[in-house]
């Protein structure tokens, strides 16, 4: 039965049969007829105050829901400003769809200087997005809003971007009957048994196993399947900065794998088993920093759900290739059939080690004469409820966070391969709005991050999600400061006035409060859950803290920057100025 609609209609209908929920972006006259159409079938629209918010929103609605969401630009720069949000997309390996509306396809073509509206910019995101294509005719528009879901999901997630032309948006159309998501991509596979036993047997036969779990552990939603398969080996496990919360921090086989004791665990297995995980640069690509002892003699196993992602990184020995919540219940299910599996006695000693370790880490906080940042993620800790979703943003804000804030729910937003900052608000409009107004999200922010996307607070505002931001307010880009102490002898444009951010909040509707004593900072976190408004909770931090002595791990984390034979700069002698990295 042919199906005549609007263009706007027409997808408006594509995306509800691919269960989108939300669409990201301002109400404009080029995309008047989408938004009609999706407010018409309960599709959430909530608008950014810049769109490259909108593309962080649609992100962190992903990563609660392992579902893509939509964001949109008005015809031109509005476009444009999605373009800094799809290349942060594409590194943290997210599937949003966008759609961009262009100036009708004969002007698109024009010779013409200085359109109003215009700029050509498919080429800019088909450079960065797993697919592009441009809808000139209602006929190609299913086609290619098809591919774009295809592209988005198959094998490792990301962007794709749908070009149409404005005028053609409100055109009526006799479209063809709607052809259902499981006509036109694959459903997601389960791993082969066969490749599943084999690597049950050489768990099995394995001396001292270690899980990493990583990103895809947790935007599919494995994390029941992932606790039951950790439980059932009762080996030690570390995650990657974006597979946290993948087993919570409370475990008592959790150990960060920049401790000690993580890396004793590391330096004693023979066998890593690396869960949804490309390995990223921030854990040495899985080989090097942490993973480096005893890495020749040690054999791998991923499971992974793109084949092209498999050994890339590292070498393995071993790829499970098929859906996380699948593959890792089918490793379970083999490995509990195999009869009982030897308990690892190390790991109870290992874990308490680390819990030593992490102590020791509270008492060597420097004193300082204002709140030492450190001091802010402890007493955060104490008042954030447990279930809160985290959401991530800053400098050595991240460092803080990993050392002294305990991750105790299985959600973690951060945009961990990239750090691109000023992702943190959007993520948690998108995160709250998915889990619905009763969850509590709590961000935790640099002031410098905060800075890029700040008029988001509006947003929360306007919909009413209660989202409790924690400033660390050091007045500055504390990540840069050390660099510039070092290599200039002070610091150029690193530092900021001081700022209530506050009394914005609270000028903008939410509820603010402005702390500067280590005590007031729990009841303060209190307080703003308990006014269940959108909530600033600014904590006025020490400035010098960052770069008078260094965070924890800090040195680790940076360290790739040496160790990788990739990066050319090390073959340049040591102390040379090109290799003066601050
Ligand atoms: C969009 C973007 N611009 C610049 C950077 C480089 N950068 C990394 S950390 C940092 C400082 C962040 O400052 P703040 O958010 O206040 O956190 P702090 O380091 O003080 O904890 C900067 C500028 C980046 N990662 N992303």
């Amino acid at each position: 039965m042919q199906n005549d609609a609007s263009v706007g209609e027409r997808i408006v209908q594509l995306l509800l049969q691919e269960k989108v929920e939300a669409i990201f972006s301002q109400g404009d006259l080029s995309m008047v007829d989408i938004q009609k159409h999706a407010e018409r079938n309960g599709i959430a629209i909530v608008a950014p105050r810049h769109e490259a918010a909108a593309v962080f929103m649609a992100s962190g609605y992903y990563a609660l829901t392992g579902r893509p969401q939509v964001a949109m630009g008005a015809i031109g720069p509005g476009v444009a400003n999605l373009l800094p949000g799809a290349i942060c997309a594409a590194q943290e390996n997210v599937p949003v769809v966008l759609f961009g509306a262009r100036r009708q396809s004969a002007s698109n073509r024009a010779v013409r200087r200085d359109r109003w509206l215009y700029a050509p910019m498919f080429e800019s995101f088909r450079s960065i997005c797993k697919f592009a294509g441009q809808v000139d005719h209602p006929e190609q528009l299913d086609e290619i809003v098809q591919e774009a879901f295809r592209r988005a999901l198959a094998g490792t997630p990301g962007p794709v971007y749908i070009e149409y032309d404005y005028a053609l948006h409100t055109q009526s159309w006799s479209f063809p009957p709607l052809v259902p998501p499981a006509r036109y991509r694959a459903p997601v596979q389960r791993a082969d048994p066969a490749v599943v036993q084999q690597a049950a047997e050489l768990i099995r036969t394995a001396a001292a196993p270690v899980l990493l779990a990583g990103e895809d552990v947790v935007r599919t939603r494995s994390h029941d399947a992932f606790q039951r398969l950790a439980h059932l080996l009762g080996v030690p496990v570390v995650t990657t900065m974006g597979g946290t919360g993948a087993l919570v921090e409370t475990d008592g086989q959790f150990l960060f794998h920049l401790s000690e004791a993580g890396r004793r665990a590391l330096a004693d297995a023979d066998l890593l088993i690396a869960l949804g995980t490309h390995f990223p640069e921030m854990s040495g690509f899985g080989r090097l920093n942490s993973f480096a002892p005893g890495n020749e003699r040690r054999q791998t196993i991923v499971l992974e759900r793109d084949a092209e992602a498999v050994g890339v990184n590292r070498p393995v020995d071993l790829a499970v290739i098929g859906h996380l919540p699948y593959s890792i219940t089918q490793l379970a299910d083999a490995l509990e059939a195999g009869g009982p599996i030897a308990r690892r006695d190390e790991v109870a000693e290992l874990r308490a080690s680390y819990q030593a370790e992490r102590q020791a880490l509270e008492q060597q906080i420097p004193s300082t004469s204002g709140i030492h940042p450190s001091r802010l993620m402890l007493e955060a800790r104490k008042a954030v409820p447990d279930d809160a979703v985290i959401v991530l943003d800053g400098g050595m804000t991240i460092l803080y966070k990993m050392a002294f804030f305990e991750q105790r729910s299985r959600d973690f937003l951060y945009a961990a391969n990239f750090s691109h900052l000023g992702t943190g608000l959007g993520y948690a409009i998108g995160a709250q709005l998915a889990t619905g107004r009763e969850r509590p999200v709590c961000l935790l922010t640099g002031d410098g991050a905060l800075g890029f996307h700040f008029m988001e607070f509006e947003t929360l505002v306007r919909h009413k999600l209660p989202v409790v931001v924690v400033i660390n307010d050091d007045q500055a880009l504390g990540a840069e400061m050390a660099a510039h102490v070092k290599h200039i002898g002070h610091t150029i444009e690193t530092t900021f006035s001081p700022v209530r951010y506050d009394q914005i909040a609270q000028a903008i509707g939410g509820y603010g409060e402005y702390v500067d004593t280590i005590t007031e900072i729990a009841p303060a976190i209190g307080r703003a859950y308990a006014s269940g408004k959108p909530a600033l909770i600014q904590v006025r931090t020490d400035q010098k803290a960052s770069f008078e002595h260094a965070a924890p791990y800090v040195l680790d984390l940076v360290s790739w920057l040496e160790a990788d034979p990739a990066n050319y700069s090390s073959a340049i002698p040591k102390g040379s100025p090109q290799v003066n990295l601050g």
